[in-house]
């Protein structure tokens, strides 16, 4: 009788588990940005978080190329937004201007725009940009009206993000 009891009680806690797993699945299957959105302060200290992504300002203003490997360093990737409403949460979250990682260093008017491995789509360029000016710009930064295309040698504010860490069942 009581081994019933502890069995029955058991049963929906562990259907429970399986119904949260699923919908996660389902979520981060179905390209959602947030699916890891339930964790709440998971970010390790100092890092702010946005759904399943963390943030950091870093402390200085680099060159764009510096700022890849300073990010790096840090076990991040500079930010490369994938949204604009993961946009405006940084610029009104951490810094009004600040460098992406999105280029066409490689081939000119070609933009390459990465969020560590993933090829980010989302495009945001201000009115006559990107321009060029000058034959020099091969960089984008984002600011509240949007992208533009700058020297990559200018020191801009840099922004580094890493996953935050993620549930496992
Ligand atoms: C930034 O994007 C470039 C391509 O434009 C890529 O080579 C590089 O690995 C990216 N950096 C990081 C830190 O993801
Ligand atoms: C091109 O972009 C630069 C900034 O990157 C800006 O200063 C300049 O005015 C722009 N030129 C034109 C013609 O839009
Ligand atoms: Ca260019
Ligand atoms: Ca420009």
């Amino acid at each position: 009788m009581a081994t019933e009891v502890t069995s029955e009680k058991k049963l929906p806690k562990h259907l429970i588990v399986g119904l949260i797993s699923l919908c996660l699945m389902i979520r981060c299957t179905g390209g959602n940005e947030r699916c890891g959105a339930s964790i709440r302060g998971a970010c390790p200290p100092a890092w702010i978080q946005w759904g399943d992504k963390c943030y950091q300002k870093y402390s200085k203003n680099l060159p764009w190329a510096e700022a890849n490997q300073e990010c790096i360093k840090m076990g991040s990737v500079l930010v490369m937004p994938q949204s604009q409403e993961e946009t405006d949460f940084l610029l009104k979250n951490l810094i009004s201007y600040f460098w992406i990682n999105c280029s066409d260093q490689q081939v000119e008017g070609t933009w390459v725009c990465l969020d560590g491995t993933t090829d980010v789509e989302y495009r945001n360029w201000r009115v006559a940009e990107p321009n060029n000016s000058g034959g020099g710009e091969d960089c984008a930064a984002t600011g509240e009206s949007g992208w533009n295309d700058i020297s990559c040698d200018g020191l801009n504010p840099v922004i580094c993000k890493r996953p935050a860490p993620q549930l496992h069942f």
